[in-house]
């Protein structure tokens, strides 16, 4: 029996991560803060997201909501993958049922020439609110964040939410150039918002490429890989494990290893075994209970986790998480009941 650690470096999340040993396999859920949550909602209320997002009290307060409530295995920091965009300067907005607004879409070499560059001392806010959750978070670790490139260049070029990244893939494809300058361009802001996370306190972090999933595997790896590798490759000496998850990835999950992850995160659309056999003996896995299965009922969402359990058991480590965020409407007691029955199935 292993005596629990007050290091988050020792927990089942890092450790799982690492491909070491765990006493349970380590569960936490993307967008487990938020409004699935009425407590978040209370705290938010009248508040703008990204001046929540730049509130040391409140970054801190919504981050550990769920893991009171939910004795999730790790925290994730509380803040969206355009904060750091914004933070340099970029005139965007989160809006209410919507999500990310560009004020001025990014379409020419010029447009890029003029994105500003992020300097750390843009976000010393994001260092506190980081200082102030790891002293309350004691053994339980932080999960840092960002964007991936191409994400993030998605936002950026179509202006918001997109379906098809039309205007993104154009300028890929008719301007190289450009592009690989702008995502250059958002690898070293993204790397800036993850060392500046780590380096106050943060435990693993995640990088999200939500969107990649709409390349083919050739394209990924010729225009985006690069730029990934390039982010994960700045956190240099910063021993911490990295995750990287996209949606609809199941052709690109060995060549997103490649980019330089530990973790791999897998969406709800490919068995956890088959991704194991795709990614090999070297990545970790992390995923991949369907979030609409929260709205089942208890036997055959039972059923699903147990499944995932066992299938997890073929790699190297196995974080358990849905294949995507927490959908605004679930009802907050599955996610906790999700969380005891991964805990007590999976105790070793
Ligand atoms: O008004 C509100 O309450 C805003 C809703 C909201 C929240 C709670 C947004 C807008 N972002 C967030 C928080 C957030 N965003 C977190 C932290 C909390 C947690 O996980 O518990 C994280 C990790 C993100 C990251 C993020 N933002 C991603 C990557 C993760 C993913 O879901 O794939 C993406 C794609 C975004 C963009 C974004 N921000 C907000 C929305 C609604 C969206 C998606 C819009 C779209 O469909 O393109």
């Amino acid at each position: 029996m292993t005596v629990a650690s007050s290091d988050p470096r020792d927990s089942a999340l890092v450790r799982a991560a690492r491909g070491q040993s765990v006493d349970h396999t380590p569960v936490w859920f993307m967008r487990q803060a938020g409004r699935s949550l009425p407590e978040y909602r209370k705290v938010r209320e009248g508040v703008p997201m990204l001046q929540s997002c730049r509130t040391p009290e409140l970054v801190t307060e919504i981050t550990l909501q769920p893991v009171r409530r939910h004795k999730v295995d790790a925290a994730i920091f509380f803040s969206d993958i355009v904060v750091p965009l914004a933070a340099a300067g970029i005139d965007l907005d989160i809006v209410p049922g919507t999500g990310p607004v560009v004020a001025s879409p990014v379409r020419s070499r010029a447009d890029v020439d003029a994105l500003p560059e992020l300097d750390p001392s843009q976000i010393d806010d994001i260092a506190t609110s980081v200082g102030m959750l790891t002293a309350e978070l004691g053994g339980t670790p932080l999960i840092g964040f960002a964007g991936a490139p191409f994400t993030l260049a998605s936002y950026l070029v179509e202006g918001g939410p997109s379906k098809n990244h039309e205007h993104t893939k154009a300028m890929m494809y008719g301007d190289p150039e450009a592009w690989n300058a702008l995502c250059a361009k958002l690898a070293r802001i993204s790397s800036t918002f993850l060392k500046v996370q780590v380096q106050a306190g943060a435990s693993a972090i995640q990088l999200f490429d939500s969107w990649v999933g709409a390349l083919s595997r050739v394209d990924y790896l010729t225009y985006v890989q690069p730029h990934s590798a390039a982010v994960l490759s700045a956190l240099g000496e910063l021993d911490v494990p990295r995750i990287h998850f996209g949606v609809g990835t199941g052709e690109l999950l060995p060549a997103m290893g490649e980019a330089g992850a530990d973790v791999v995160g897998v969406d709800f659309r490919i068995p956890l075994d088959e991704a194991a056999r795709r990614v090999g003996p070297t990545y970790a896995l992390q995923g991949n209970l369907d979030p609409a299965l929260l709205f089942a009922p208890w036997e055959p969402l039972r059923d699903k986790v147990i499944e995932i359990l066992d299938a997890g058991l073929g790699a190297r480590g196995h974080i358990f998480n849905l294949g995507h965020g927490v959908l605004p409407t679930t009802d907050p007691d599955m996610l906790t009941r999700v969380v005891e029955l991964v805990h007590e199935h999976s105790a070793r």
